[in-house]
């Protein structure tokens, strides 16, 4: 089906009339693991066939760099799939949606709604960060050093800080909510995360048991996302705008005269950013807390540096802020390397050709699907030294004091028109939660002497598979807590 004459396409694996590729890329393999080996015979690009839609995959960084930065645009847009047509009532909100108005203004309405919480504002990212990583480290200093799994705290501690983002609100530790939201959102995301055949094949949807589930779970989603918008409509003010639901219902009524039908903003579009930037706020933020957990179980030298870190750079008179981040390089590298070992997209989301275009000396058509191989370039031994090792060192100078960047095979986070939208809160989530941690507690391997499995498994992010351990307060933060008790 690709016209030939004169143009140079990407190896391709071997096809069959309508299967495509699909018997040649059965493996027991996670796929991006498996998309790294096939580089090997195929080369750094290559292309298959999914059923009827040509797909290429994306190995090295600077070919990357060429689809994400270089033609960005050109490569801006997003597959039309039936299972995110299902979570995003047909490509609403951002992730998802295809390149257009609609994505644009949503984008846009996010970002503004970032600068609300900057800086001097009385309701600033920091702050709020702060009152959930001091929650946070409550409730472990409550499981009084027994064995623990991190999930329930951790999800909680990032879905109350998007929270406050989207709704102003916040969920209390035992909210039966709270455990609702965990139940379907792991649900929707192992689903999703499935490759799924409905997505190549629509009609098998008739009889996929997982659809049906992903469908009944959705449900559950939208029921509470539209119980919040029907509180939150009934409060507000259009003259005091505090966070992302405000924002889109003041662009609702202020732009909907000017606007064009195909770019008009509706309840179903709010509801479903809202619902985009919930899920990527609680999902990527409290894997990433728990893979950084499970790092520093399996090298405690790792931690121990940290913890000397903030021992000599903050002591226990008071808590780290975020202006605390360029004296805890090494807690920053670890960050960084926990980010690159196990990316939270490791294939980030597929992007589409908008137009004819090329990538190096290859011709891609309009509308081919393109998979950045982000495991691949964050792995690729000719930039990365021991790239299976967990060395945060790698990201710092010879003085161990500044951060470097030991080579440009690396984008935890994408780059160019589709970037994450919530890079800076998730960074600051990441370094406020971990400096609390790591301020108060040990962390240590439960009782049973086993250390978590740092293989993961690909659930839309890149989770890892369940865990205990025990958070010991530190000796030293006690005692430091009983001086200033014993002052006042
Ligand atoms: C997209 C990484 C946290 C919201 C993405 C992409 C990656 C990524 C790789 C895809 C880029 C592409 O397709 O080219 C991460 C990582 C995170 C994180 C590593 C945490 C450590 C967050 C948070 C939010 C967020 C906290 C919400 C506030 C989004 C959205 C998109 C996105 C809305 C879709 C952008 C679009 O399609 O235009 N993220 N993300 N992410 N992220 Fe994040
Ligand atoms: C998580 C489950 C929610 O119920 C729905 C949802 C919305 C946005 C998705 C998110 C899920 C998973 C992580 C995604 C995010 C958009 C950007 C982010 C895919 C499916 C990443 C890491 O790319």
């Amino acid at each position: 089906k690709l016209r030939s004459l004169g143009k140079k396409y990407p190896m391709c694996l071997p096809h069959l009339p309508i299967l495509g590729s699909l018997i040649y890329l059965k493996s027991h393999e996670e796929t991006h693991i498996y998309f790294t080996k096939l580089k090997e015979k195929y080369g750094q690009i290559y292309a298959f066939w999914l059923g009827s839609y040509y797909v290429v995959v994306v190995n090295h960084f600077s070919l990357a760099k060429e689809v994400l930065l270089k033609k960005g645009k050109e490569f801006a847009c997003r597959p039309q799939m039936v299972t995110t047509d299902i979570l995003t009532d047909t490509g609403k909100g951002i992730a998802f949606s295809k390149y257009g108005p609609q994505w644009r203004t949503s984008r846009k309405l996010v970002q503004s709604t970032f600068s609300l919480f900057k800086d001097r504002s009385s309701q600033n990212l920091e702050k709020i960060i702060c009152q959930e990583a001091n929650s946070l480290c409550k409730a472990l200093a409550n499981t009084q050093g027994q064995n623990t799994d991190p999930a329930l705290v951790c999800f909680l501690a990032s879905a109350n800080v998007i929270c406050q983002f989207c709704f102003s609100s916040s969920w209390k530790q035992d909210d039966e909510e709270v455990k609702t939201m965990m139940n379907f959102s792991e649900v929707i995301t192992k689903t999703l995360g499935k490759d799924s055949l409905v997505d190549i094949f629509p009609w098998t949807q008739l009889f996929s048991k997982d659809m049906a589930l992903l469908k009944e779970n959705i449900m559950v989603r939208n029921k509470l996302l539209e119980k919040k918008f029907k509180i939150h409509k009934e409060k507000f003010d259009i003259d005091s705008v505090n966070n992302l639901l405000d924002m889109m219902l003041k662009a609702k009524i202020n732009n909907n005269g000017l606007l064009t039908q195909e770019s008009e903003i509706t309840d179903k579009h709010i509801l479903m950013t809202v619902g985009d930037i919930f899920g990527a706020g609680v999902e990527t933020s409290s894997s990433v807390i728990k893979w950084s957990i499970a790092y520093m179980l399996h090298y405690p030298q790792v931690q121990e540096t940290i913890q000397k870190e903030i021992d000599q750079k903050i002591g226990f008179t008071r808590t780290p802020v975020l202006s605390d981040r360029h004296q805890l390089p090494f807690l920053e590298a670890t960050v960084r390397e926990v980010l690159r070992i196990r990316p939270v997209a490791p294939l980030l989301i597929p992007h589409v050709a908008r137009t004819d275009t090329s990538i190096g000396e290859y011709t891609i058509p309009k509308d081919t699907r393109i998979y950045i191989n982000l495991w691949s370039i964050h792995h690729d031994p000719t930039e990365w030294d021991e790239p299976e090792q967990f060395k945060p060192e790698r990201f710092l100078d010879k003085n161990k004091e500044q951060l470097i960047m030991p080579t440009a095979s690396y984008f935890p986070f994408g780059g160019g028109p589709r970037t994450c939208i919530g890079e800076f809160l998730a960074r600051a989530e990441l370094f406020l939660f971990l400096s609390w941690i790591l301020q108060r507690f040990d962390l240590e391997v439960a009782d049973d002497g086993k250390l978590p499995s740092l293989e993961g498994k690909f659930a839309m992010v890149f989770q890892i598979l369940p865990f205990k351990l025990k958070f010991k307060l530190r000796k030293a933060w006690r005692e430091a807590q009983e001086v200033s008790f014993h002052c006042l």
